[in-house]
């Protein structure tokens, strides 16, 4: 036994075993809490909205347990499964508000789709129920439309802005740094998500770094 133990090939079994411990539990470092502005899912989107949305909310996209080398990991992890008899009238009601499928109208499903892909690789961090209800809170946290709107940036079919000019107000107002993405559409930059980033526990928001975001030379519409 002494001897195995000592033996690179037990060290290198070990190592490999290490290796699929750190990837089956889906490690990542830090959240991306994702919001979108739903006028522009439905405006990019081939087939029109099941339920287009007035211009009011930003509603969640997701809770991203995120990694700094690559922001789209982890994924898809071997978590349990969505199970939606977890989810109490009360919050469900809050999440019907919050975290809509604007898309194709089954929110149950987008809600199974996000816990299923990201929500699993944090779970050890938030189960199921937590994992919702925190996702509510902070979409609660913060008002983006009334944020941009005090500082005048509200829908407008023609109107640009810059980068700066819409992070600048949510900065401010949440002392954190977010990143914004945007979508293509006839030519035009859309302002499409706001990002804030929490560390590990999800309890403390912090400074997002800038990866792949909105084109920064070219002017942002938000319509
Ligand atoms: C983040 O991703 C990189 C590249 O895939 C990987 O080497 C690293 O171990 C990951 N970090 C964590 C904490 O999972
Ligand atoms: C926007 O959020 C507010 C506050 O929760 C809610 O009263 C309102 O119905 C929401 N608007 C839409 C279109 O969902
Ligand atoms: C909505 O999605 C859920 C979960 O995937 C599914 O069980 C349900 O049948 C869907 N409802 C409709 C009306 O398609
Ligand atoms: C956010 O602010 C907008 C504009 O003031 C308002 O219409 C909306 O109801 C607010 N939403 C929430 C969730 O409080
Ligand atoms: C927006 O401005 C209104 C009116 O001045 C103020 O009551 C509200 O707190 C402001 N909201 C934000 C998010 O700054
Ligand atoms: C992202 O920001 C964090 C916190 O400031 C920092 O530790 C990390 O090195 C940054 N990663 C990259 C890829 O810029
Ligand atoms: C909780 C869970 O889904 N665990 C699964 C992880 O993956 C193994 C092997 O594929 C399954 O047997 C577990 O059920």
């Amino acid at each position: 036994m002494a001897m195995l133990k000592s033996s690179p090939a037990f060290l290198v079994l070990a190592f490999a075993f290490f290796l699929c411990f750190i990837m089956s539990t889906g490690s990542y470092v830090y959240f991306q809490f994702v919001q979108q502005w739903p006028p522009t899912n439905c405006r990019v989107r081939s087939k029109p909205c099941s339920k287009p949305r007035p211009l009011q909310n930003f509603t969640i996209h997701g809770l991203w347990p995120s990694n700094y080398s690559n922001p789209r990991a982890p994924s898809n992890c071997n978590g349990s499964r969505f199970n939606d008899g977890k989810l109490s009238p009360e919050l469900r009601a809050k999440l019907k508000i919050s975290w809509p499928d604007v898309e194709n109208g089954n929110d149950t499903k987008f809600w199974e789709g996000e816990w299923n892909k990201h929500g699993t690789c944090s779970e050890g961090m938030l189960n199921q129920i937590q994992y919702f209800e925190r996702s509510y809170a902070m979409w609660m946290s913060y008002n983006i439309t009334e944020i941009l709107k005090n500082a005048s940036i509200v829908p407008h079919p023609t109107k640009t802005w810059k980068y700066s000019d819409i992070v600048a107000p949510i900065q401010t107002a949440t002392g954190r740094t977010p990143l914004l993405r945007c979508k293509w559409n006839n030519n035009n930059q859309l302002l499409h998500e706001v990002v804030f980033c929490y560390e590990y526990k999800a309890k403390k928001q912090i400074d997002c770094n800038r990866t792949a975001g909105c084109w920064n030379n070219v002017d942002i519409k938000f319509q």
